[in-house]
């Protein structure tokens, strides 16, 4: 398949410039002015408008079993509605039940994912620890282009990993090379917070954020940077909601630590009065960990993405309808959490974070790809426009405005928590490998034509790290 797209402006994380850009099979074959069409070629005009790389989404949950049910979205409609937002790959995560073997999970989520339409790859989350944990991380790592490892600090009783699997597995991730990730929310003060808002009669949504504290998040947020820094090892916090959590990734940032920050769309955009809201199902929508915050805590992480102590965007797309919410109708606890977002990411940052003039169109393309596929190891294959890269393009029109509504959406989910928000700037077309997915409306995504995208240990990052390990090595004291 050849396709030439003619008259756009490239906007990558480094440079902006005119160029056509052609594809051949599926890669970037060649970019500059006035590219010949090649016999047989689809010509795209993007006259007026941007090409940038693909969305990568680093944060999903595709039919996810989680507190009693199945999200809703799969992994054909979630990437279908990702392509209709410019967004070319996920990064979606494999969860082992406590006591199953993490391999087997691995297995059972790549025959689910089968069916994507876009290009994806799984963090694997270390929900318990045996020998056998143990190895199957290296067979991972060595064997299926699996980089990075999940810990959920919460959901005790279910994923909760405590602090001596955090240990072994922050310091397996390090002999490997992998990058430990983790959710950061105390799972025991959360859990008690639980009860007690129960106890006194809170059982609607409004006691979800009650019961997750910022504080909560900040005090995992600096367990996990305190255990990494001690291990010595990088670590990737995802969907930072709070100002505690980001104060503790720039403290650990200036004493030279290498941590990395994500943070979800919703988060930035969404603020805490939605779960106050008269309508059950409306405030229940919403419940997602973490909660979203208070202005305070949204214009912090403006700043956060903005000065560079948060690197990536995503939006943690976990859709469950009003009758699966409706599990939590007496207990707040049990509300299915999760919200989606995966469509419209791009459109919500490039509204609210370039249309702001908080982010420029590099930055841009920095936080919604390069900086995953930077960090996650995949770069330039993904996240750049340069020859050999794969055909993962967007061609976004600057102008184009939509109001964001469930009635519209693409997503497997009958609800939209940017219901209502007027966004300006669109895909217009979006390549996965080269072929249009997405034009103008269209959308035309394959079931099982998106690719695993294995992702090779950390060289670099890692060699650093084993030289100053090296460097500051103890020695015992001679004794006679
Ligand atoms: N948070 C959610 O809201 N849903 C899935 C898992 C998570 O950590
Ligand atoms: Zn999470
Ligand atoms: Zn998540």
């Amino acid at each position: 398949m050849t396709s030439l797209i003619r008259g756009g402006t490239i906007v990558t994380a480094e440079q902006t410039f005119r160029a056509d850009v052609l594809c051949v099979g599926g890669k970037i074959a060649a970019i500059g002015p006035d590219l010949e069409a090649p016999a047989g070629a689809e010509i795209i005009d993007a006259g007026g408008q941007y090409v940038m790389p693909g969305g990568i989404d680093p944060h999903t949950h595709m039919q996810l079993p989680f507190m009693g049910t199945v999200a809703s979205e799969d992994f054909y409609t979630g990437t279908a509605a990702a392509l209709a937002g410019g967004t070319t790959s996920i990064i979606d995560f494999v969860i082992p039940d406590p006591q199953q073997s993490i391999m087997e999970a691995y297995k059972t989520w790549r025959g689910w994912a089968e069916k994507s339409a876009a290009d994806y790859g799984f963090h694997v989350a270390i929900t318990w620890w045996d020998d056998s944990v143990h190895k199957d991380m290296g067979d991972l790592v060595r064997h299926e282009g699996v980089n990075s490892f999940k810990h959920f600090m919460a959901y005790k009783g279910a994923i909760m990993a405590d602090d001596e699997v955090l240990y072994n597995s922050f310091s397996r991730s390090l002999e490997l090379g992998a990058m430990p990730t983790v959710h950061a929310e105390n799972g025991e003060l959360v859990f008690q917070l639980q009860k007690k808002l129960l106890e006194e009669g809170i059982t609607g949504p409004e006691g979800h954020p009650l019961s997750r504290p910022p504080a909560a998040e900040g005090e995992a947020a600096n367990r996990a940077l305190r255990l990494a820094e001690v291990i010595g090892v990088p670590l990737y916090i995802v969907h930072v909601s709070a100002s505690d959590a980001l104060d503790e990734i720039k403290r650990a940032r200036a004493a030279g630590q290498r941590v990395y920050g994500e943070v979800l769309a919703g988060h930035l955009t969404i603020d805490d009065s939605v779960y106050r809201n008269p309508d059950w199902d409306v405030a229940a929508a919403h419940v997602m960990s973490p909660p979203f915050r208070s202005p305070e805590h949204q214009a912090a992480l403006w700043k956060g993405l903005q000065g560079g102590a948060l690197h990536t965007t995503a939006t943690d797309h976990c859709c469950f309808c009003a009758d699966q919410k409706a599990m939590g109708k007496d207990n707040f606890a049990q509300i299915p959490n999760g919200t989606a977002g995966v469509e419209d990411r791009m459109s919500v940052l490039w509204t609210h974070g370039v249309g702001t003039g908080r982010l420029t169109m590099n930055e841009f393309v920095a936080v919604t790809s390069a900086n995953a596929a930077k960090i996650f190891n995949i770069y330039p294959q993904k996240g750049s426009i340069s020859v050999g890269a794969d055909a993962d393009l967007v061609i976004w029109d600057p102008e184009a405005s939509k109001t964001i509504s469930v009635k519209t959406h693409h997503q497997n989910v009958d609800y939209n928590i940017f219901e209502g928000m007027e966004v300006t700037g669109l895909a217009t077309h979006t390549l996965s490998r080269g072929a249009l997915a997405y034009k103008d409306g269209d959308l035309r995504a394959i079931k099982g034509a998106g690719q695993y995208v294995k992702r090779p240990a950390y060289p670099a990052a890692f060699e650093a790290l084993a030289r100053k390990a090296a460097h500051n090595k103890p020695t015992p004291v001679k004794r006679d």
